[in-house]
């Protein structure tokens, strides 16, 4: 069920009907927090604006996830931008979720770029080195294993990540993030529950493309 082999520069995730990517989907549909209340749906990405200055190096140029809400009830908004220099990548993490003000919420890169149902057409976390499942930095972990992000009153987190173990301009399928997507989840990772740190259902979903 791999499709880790696809042609970056094909943005294979449009092609791929939504349907072959669910048969294999593990769930972590479990345990996510508050689904009760209700608020507006979300159907505003954040526009802001479009990277003046993100000068990749290596002339890779950056790439970005646009996150949106997957629930009816949870309005969710966010961006995730990628600049690669010197063969390191650095990500910039924005998410706003109100309605989970003051709260911790997960967010992972997962393996495919497949923001259907629900958030499922992602399937698990991306792991293209079969590790288990962890803390980001510690021993074994994901490499979409980014970890936890604490909202402040307004429902605004912010985090920053700077690695070599991504790229946004090798396509050896263990490093490139492009066409996966980010997955914000409702609750949060404890780094310890197999595969999945038992983060909760999955609020919020955008597919890295390059910018
Ligand atoms: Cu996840
Ligand atoms: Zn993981």
């Amino acid at each position: 069920m791999r499709i880790s082999s696809f042609k970056t520069t094909l943005l294979g995730m449009i092609l791929v009907p939504a349907g072959l990517l669910t048969a294999c989907g593990n769930s972590e549909g479990n345990g996510g927090t508050g689904a009760s209340d209700t608020a507006a749906l979300s159907t505003t990405p954040m526009t802001t604006d479009t990277g003046t200055g993100m000068t990749g190096g290596n002339g890779a140029g950056g790439a970005q996830a646009v996150l949106s809400g997957t629930k009816a009830d949870t309005t969710l908004s966010g961006t995730a931008r990628f600049m690669e220099a010197g063969g390191r990548v650095t990500m910039n993490l924005d998410i706003s979720v109100p309605k989970m003000a003051n709260q911790t919420v997960a967010v992972h890169i997962h393996e495919h770029g497949d923001c259907g149902e629900m958030g499922n057409g992602a399937h698990g976390h991306w792991n293209p080195t079969k590790e288990p499942h962890g803390k980001w930095g510690e021993g074994q972990f994901h490499r979409g294993d980014i970890g936890n992000v604490t909202l402040d009153a307004s429902g605004k987190g912010t985090l920053q990540l700077d690695t070599d173990l991504w790229s946004i301009s090798n396509t050896d399928s263990t490093r490139n993030i492009l066409n996966r997507a980010i997955i914000v989840h409702g609750g949060k990772d404890d780094f310890q529950t197999q595969p999945t740190g038992g983060a909760g259902s999955r609020i919020g979903c955008g597919v890295i493309a390059k910018m």
